[in-house]
C-alpha cells in the first residue's frame, strides 16, 4: 500500500530519529533525507487514511498561494486557520492584549485595516511563486512561466519553481518549508512532479502538504493537456515533535485503506481559475481524526 512509506517514514522516526532541541523549543526527533513515491496514473492520490486529512483545507491553501498572497484574511474566510499562529504570536507580543484565537481571527475577517496591520505574513509562498521581484524591480510570475514551459517545452529540465529568496526570508512569518517543486513530462504525456521540504513536521504538516502538493500537480496537468504521472516527495529535516508521538503511535496502529481519487472538473480557464468547487475527491474512508498541536 502507497500509505505504508508514511507509516514506515513515522516509525522510522520513532526508532532511529535524532532526539535534539528545535527552533520551537517543544523539541523533536528527526531524521535528515527522506523520499516517497506515489502513482497518480491510475487516478488515486496520497491523501491519508490512517486518519482524517481535511483535504479541502489543504486544497483552499494551496488555492491561496496561487492567487499570490500573503494575508490570511482570505484564508479565514474560507474557514481555514492554519496560518493563524503566528500572526497571532506577533500581535500577542507587541500588544500584550491575551485576545483569543477566535476574537483574533473574528477581527481579521471583519476589519480590513487590522488584517492590513495584523494578517500579513511577509513575502510568502504566494509572493516568491506569482511575483518573485527581481533587482531591476521587475516581478517574476513563476507560475505562469511554468505552465507555459509545461505546453511549449515539455522535455525542458528548467521546469520548476522556487521559493527560497534569499534576501526576503528575515521578512517571511515562516521561512519556506515545501520550498522547490520540479516538474517532468513524459514522452507519452504524463506529468510528473517532485517537491522537496526542507524541513517537516511528519505527523500535521505532511499530510497537508502531500495533498496541496498532489492538488497543484493535477491543476498543472490539466492546463498542459497532461496526463498524471508519479508525485515524488524529499524531505530535508523530517521529524516528529516530542509532544506528537503518542499521536504517531496510534496512527501506526492503523491499518491503511485504499487511496482515494482526485478529479478535477470541469477544466479551468487557466491556473487562476480553479476554485475549491472543482476539486471532486471520491472513496475517502479514512480513519477517525487524530487531535495534535502545533509547534509554533
Ligand atoms: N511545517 C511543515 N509544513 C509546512 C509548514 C511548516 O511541516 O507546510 F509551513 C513545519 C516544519 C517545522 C516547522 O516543524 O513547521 C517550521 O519550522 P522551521 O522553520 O524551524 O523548520
Amino acid at each position: 500500500h502507497p500509505e505504508q512509506q508514511y507509516l514506515d517514514l513515522m516509525e522510522d522516526i520513532l526508532a532511529r530519529g535524532d532526539a535534539r532541541v528545535d527552533r520551537t523549543g517543544v523539541g523533536t526527533k528527526s531524521l535528515f533525507g527522506s523520499m516517497m513515491r506515489f502513482d497518480l496514473s491510475d487516478g488515486t492520490v496520497p491523501i491519508l487514511t490512517t486518519k482524517r486529512v481535511y483535504w479541502k483545507l489543504a486544497v483552499k491553501e494551496m488555492l491561496w498561494f496561487l492567487t499570490g498572497g500573503t494575508n490570511i484574511q482570505p484564508l479565514l474566510k474560507e474557514k481555514v486557520t492554519i496560518w493563524t499562529d503566528w500572526p497571532l504570536a506577533t500581535y500577542r507580543r507587541e500588544t500584550g492584549e491575551e485576545i483569543s484565537q477566535k476574537e483574533f481571527e473574528q477581527r481579521i475577517v471583519e476589519d480590513d485595516a487590522f488584517a492590513a496591520r495584523w494578517g500579513e505574513l511577509g513575502p510568502v509562498y504566494g509572493k516568491q511563486w506569482r511575483r518573485w521581484l527581481g533587482p531591476d524591480g521587475r516581478e517574476h510570475d513563476q507560475i505562469a512561466a511554468l505552465v507555459k514551459g509545461l505546453r511549449e517545452n515539455p522535455a525542458s529540465r528548467r521546469l520548476l519553481f522556487h521559493a527560497w529568496n534569499v534576501p526576503e526570508l528575515g521578512g517571511m512569518a515562516l521561512p519556506p518549508c515545501h520550498m522547490v517543486y520540479q516538474y517532468h513530462v513524459t514522452s507519452d504525456g504524463r506529468l510528473n512532479g517532485l517537491m522537496y521540504q526542507r524541513s517537516c513536521d511528519v505527523l500535521l504538516g505532511l499530510p497537508f502538504n502531500l495533498t496541496g502538493a498532489v492538488a497543484l500537480q493535477a491543476m498543472l496537468a490539466q492546463q498542459a493537456g497532461l496526463r498524471l504521472g508519479e508525485f515524488v516527495w524529499m524531505g530535508g529535516d523530517v521529524h516528529l515533535y516530542l509532544n506528537h508521538l503518542d499521536a504517531a503511535r496510534e496512527q501506526l496502529s492503523r491499518t491503511p485503506r485504499p487511496l482515494p481519487r482526485m478529479t478535477l472538473t470541469p477544466r479551468a480557464e487557466s491556473i487562476d481559475a480553479y476554485r475549491i468547487e472543482d476539486f471532486v475527491v471520491d472513496g475517502y474512508d479514512p480513519h477517525p481524526p487524530i487531535k495534535a498541536d502545533v509547534a509554533v
